[in-house]
């Protein structure tokens, strides 16, 4: 089977240091934060970065400051930023982080109610232009379904030229408007992707650990992190974005899976060696 490829999505834009005192929100806190998650293992940094209040931004300036200050202290790593943002941000305030030309970055395929009444919004037009700008910059886009529905818009934009193939997706399952985190939701997801694409799973909350074995097990890749989950077990807050690794780390040696460095991780995905 191949590595395991461990992302690490280390702030988010919704959790809040009222969740979990770790949350980062400086540049310190960030690289703080994604250089645990790579000790204990990660070789992908999913990233969202805020102001040192907290609030979330896509400034470009901003994500250069934070980025640069990763790969200062991690320099093999893979930054994937996100194109998602947070919820009500314009389309072009979303993608500033593409002008950096990172490696990789999100692609949220499609609309979803976010909780209450926010809605984090992804119309065919937008996937199309983010899509096309990936191409363009050279950036392999991780592609985030949220439902089994998202996977058919990316699969007809790939036809229509927006998305390029080997296809990676990521499964965010159990967010509040979205799929849930069963096994069945996850085999849904699992049998609706074409054989030559790759998928890393994301499982909301008490589904984080669940759905990742899931995935160790088929031969899948998986997120954890603060953004999705803020405890290592029931009612114990993670210590660090790190702490949540190494339990991935310790479930995967468990069942034989070994994983990958950020050197493998860029062969399976399909990206440029870094020099
Ligand atoms: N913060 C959510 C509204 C992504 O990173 O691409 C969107 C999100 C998805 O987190
Ligand atoms: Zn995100």
């Amino acid at each position: 089977m191949e590595k395991l490829i461990i992302t690490a999505a280390i702030s988010g834009a919704e959790v809040l240091k009222e969740h979990n005192p770790a949350v980062p929100y400086t540049v310190k806190e960030m690289v703080r934060e994604a250089k645990s998650a790579y000790d204990a293992g990660a070789s992908v940094i999913h990233l969202h970065v805020r102001r040192d209040d907290g609030t979330p931004t896509q400034d470009k300036a901003r994500f250069k400051e934070v980025m640069d200050a990763i790969l200062a202290e991690i320099p093999d790593v893979i930054i994937q930023p996100s194109t998602g943002g947070a919820v009500g941000m314009s389309n072009d305030e979303r993608l500033q982080p593409t002008e950096l030309r990172p490696e990789m970055a999100t692609l949220d395929c499609g609309t979803l109610n976010f909780g209450g009444d926010e809605i984090f919004e992804n119309t065919e037009n937008t996937i199309k232009y983010f899509g096309d700008r990936m191409i363009e910059l050279g950036i392999k886009p991780e592609l985030e379904v949220f439902d089994k529905s998202m996977i058919e818009m990316a699969l007809r934009l790939h036809k229509k030229g927006h998305i390029q193939k080997p296809m990676h997706f990521g499964f965010v399952m159990g967010v509040n408007g979205g799929i849930g985190g069963d096994i069945r939701d996850f085999a849904f997801l699992r049998g609706s992707i074409p054989s030559d694409a790759t998928y890393s799973v994301a499982g909301i909350g008490r589904h984080e650990f669940t759905i990742a074995m899931l995935a160790i097990i088929d031969g899948g890749h998986v997120r954890v992190g603060f953004e999705d989950n803020v405890y290592v077990s029931k009612g114990v807050l993670a210590k660090s974005n790190g702490e949540l690794v190494e339990k991935v780390v310790r479930l995967a040696r468990e069942f034989g899976r070994e994983i990958a460095n950020p050197h493998e991780a860029r062969e399976i995905l399909g990206l440029k060696p870094k020099k």
